[in-house]
């Protein structure tokens, strides 16, 4: 990970690079809690941090400079622009899209060094996942599929979203993620159609969908399942919008294959609803690359023409909203293979009536 930043800053002519991304903190260097930014150079690597961090951050990288900078700088930036000076940097990239003005303008208090500004270097790395991180993904998919099967048995008439909710995410402890929370979307009735939908303190009715986007972090890596179900006997329409969700997450996952794209992946989608009334309330937006961050590259949707590599994990996640009667989101999380992937949500997709 650090040898595949070094390589890049070889090519790119840098002799330091600026890392401030709290996922790609943690990818580079392997250190996993807050403020911290790494100044990584041609042969040495700092970790800045406050005292706060440093004992957690020697523990976690002894291959790197733990360096506290309060105290010895107004502010980060001009603490890294006196380390850059110190260590005769002349060029080092930043994370562009990151960096506020203030911040940069405390960089350019380096007399000598140029910095230059990047977009999405660490993130290309992290789209690929190694063997190690995929095991950590297939971990976070199982603990929440075990939650799904705790959470449906307290589904009934009368409990409330917000408190589904925060069962949800303590039966996801239980089974053994972080205690990082992650904000579920958990959700009933004419709500389902809200795609982001936050739990409110409406209670279950006898007939409602009960839409749960949710997901939790195992040693920093995500998962992010969806599945809908019916409280009562489904309604001929809400079977009807169900399966055709279900044949749309099915020719989903027939493209999701190395070198397919996501616009292949939408358009397959599509083709399920495109003579049914239901094809105005599809979402272009169908999945995501998922790691240490929810949403990373890469995405789907009819604008994403990038071919799928080999041991990218992306989720699937097409959906039907109808606004005012509801939705149906069933969203998978699978991994890319040369001929097809594998799915790491072992969660039922069949349509479940409590
Ligand atoms: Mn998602």
């Amino acid at each position: 990970m650090l040898e595949q930043l070094r390589t890049y800053m070889e090519k790119q002519n840098l002799d330091g690079f600026f890392v401030q991304n709290h996922e790609n903190v943690r990818y580079i260097s392997g250190y996993t809690s807050d403020d911290a930014y790494l100044l990584i150079t041609r042969g040495r690597q700092f970790l800045i941090t406050d005292p706060r961090y440093t004992e957690h951050a020697q523990a976690e990288c002894p291959d790197y400079t733990i360096l506290n900078w309060r105290g010895a700088a107004p502010n980060v930036g001009e603490y890294a622009a006196q380390l850059a000076e110190q260590e005769g940097l002349k060029a080092v990239g930043f994370e562009k899209d990151l960096l506020t003005v203030k911040f940069h303008e405390a960089l350019c208090t380096a007399p000598h060094t140029e910095w230059i500004g990047t977009e999405g270097v660490i993130e290309e790395f992290r789209s690929v996942k190694t063997p190690e991180e995929i095991e950590k993904l297939k971990v976070a998919c199982d603990i929440a599929s075990r939650a799904f099967e705790r959470i449906i048995r307290d589904i009934r008439v009368g409990v409330t979203e917000k408190e589904l909710a925060s069962r949800l995410s303590h039966y996801m402890v239980m089974e053994g993620s972080d205690t990082k929370p992650y904000g579920n979307i958990l959700i009933s009735g004419a709500r389902t159609s809200l795609l982001h939908g936050i739990p409110s303190s409406k209670a279950v009715e006898y007939g409602d969908f009960v839409l749960m986007d949710y997901g939790c972090q195992y040693k920093g890596y995500l998962s992010d399942m969806t599945r809908t179900v019916v409280v009562g006997k489904a309604s001929a329409k809400q079977r009807e919008v169900y399966e055709l969700e279900q044949k749309m997450v099915a020719a989903c996952e027939e493209q999701m294959k190395a070198g397919n794209s996501g616009r292949m992946v939408y358009e397959a989608s599509t083709a399920v609803i495109q003579d049914t009334e239901y094809f105005p309330y599809h979402y272009t937006g169908i999945g995501h690359g998922i790691g240490l961050f929810v949403h990373e590259i890469p995405f789907m949707g009819p604008k994403h023409e990038t071919p799928f590599k080999v041991n990218q994990v992306i989720t699937v996640e097409p959906g039907i909203y109808i606004p005012g009667w509801g939705g149906v989101r069933i969203e998978d999380q699978v991994l890319i293979q040369e001929n097809g992937c594998v799915n790491l949500v072992s969660a039922t997709k069949e349509l479940i009536e409590l």
